[in-house]
């Protein structure tokens, strides 16, 4: 006999982070599993394509410091966008080094991550360290982390052992860790939150080793978030028509797999 998957919603009391449970009931309530990569460089540009998806999305992605007017308005305003189109906001950071920097990085400097961002991810390679030392700052505050179990690029080094051992170090701290970048469920932490980027419905790389699947591929594999970023805002692209056409994709595809 086969055990019926959970919803997302039923979901959302088997993970002690706040977070998680927040961005589960979330995707529910929204009946979107789309998470938006925002990777522009102006101000502007970041807020007007935010405004226009935020409806759709139950995440928006952030890579803070490729916008060259960055400015604490942005964030403000980032915040308001939050609260007017209800998601959980990510900070693409990819933390990679130890303890006593990535606490730093995450919480000073120019940016100061953790006031404003719901999730940050980091890579597995220093060791426990790195999770220990996020967690002193982003625990207090609900915060939420992802580890790079996999990666979405041609010939990287996230794969085998290196990514069993990252689903271990997630096991160790599952109070903070709320799931993977990945393009799969792993069997032994089915609870955890799966977010794959590399996500096209139109092409299937790009010229710099970017590689892509379709929601439905992703989503038959165990994923719960697909991450778009350049299918919906690129070149001669309508960011609403796109970010619609995504959301169906994906929702679709997570209720074929429910049924
Ligand atoms: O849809 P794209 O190719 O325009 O954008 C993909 C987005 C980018 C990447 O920084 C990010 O997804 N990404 C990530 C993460 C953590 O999100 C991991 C990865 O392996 N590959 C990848 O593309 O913002």
């Amino acid at each position: 006999m086969t055990t019926k998957l959970k919803t997302y919603g039923e979901r959302a009391t088997s993970l002690p982070n706040k977070t998680a449970q927040e961005l589960l009931t979330l995707m529910e309530r929204k009946k979107s599993n789309l998470a938006v990569a925002l990777d522009v460089t102006t101000k502007q540009e970041f807020l007007d394509i935010a405004d226009k998806v935020g409806p759709y999305i139950c995440c928006l992605k952030t890579h803070i410091d490729i916008l060259e007017d960055f400015d604490q308005d942005l964030i403000d305003k980032l915040k308001k966008l939050q609260k007017k189109h209800d998601f959980i906001i990510f900070e693409d950071r990819k933390f990679a080094d130890i303890g006593n920097t990535v606490k730093h990085q995450y919480s000073k400097g120019i940016y100061k991550i953790a006031e404003w961002a719901d999730i940050v991810d980091a890579h597995a390679i220093p060791g426990d360290g790195i999770i220990t030392g996020l967690k002193e700052i982003g625990l207090p505050l609900n915060r939420g982390l992802l580890l790079l179990a996999e990666m979405s690029s041609k010939g990287n080094l996230a794969t085998g052992a290196y990514t069993e051992a990252t689903i271990e170090m997630a096991k160790r701290h599952k109070d903070f860790v709320i799931g993977f970048i990945s393009g799969k469920k792993f069997n032994s932490c089915e609870e955890l939150i799966i977010m794959t980027p590399g996500i096209s419905l139109d092409i299937s790389n790009d010229d710099l080793g970017q590689q892509y699947k379709t929601p439905r591929n992703v989503i038959e594999n165990g994923s719960d978030i697909i991450i778009v970023g350049r299918g919906i805002y690129g070149k001669g692209k309508d960011a609403v028509v796109e970010a619609q056409r995504y959301r169906n994709a994906g929702w679709e595809a997570y209720l074929e797999k429910l049924e």
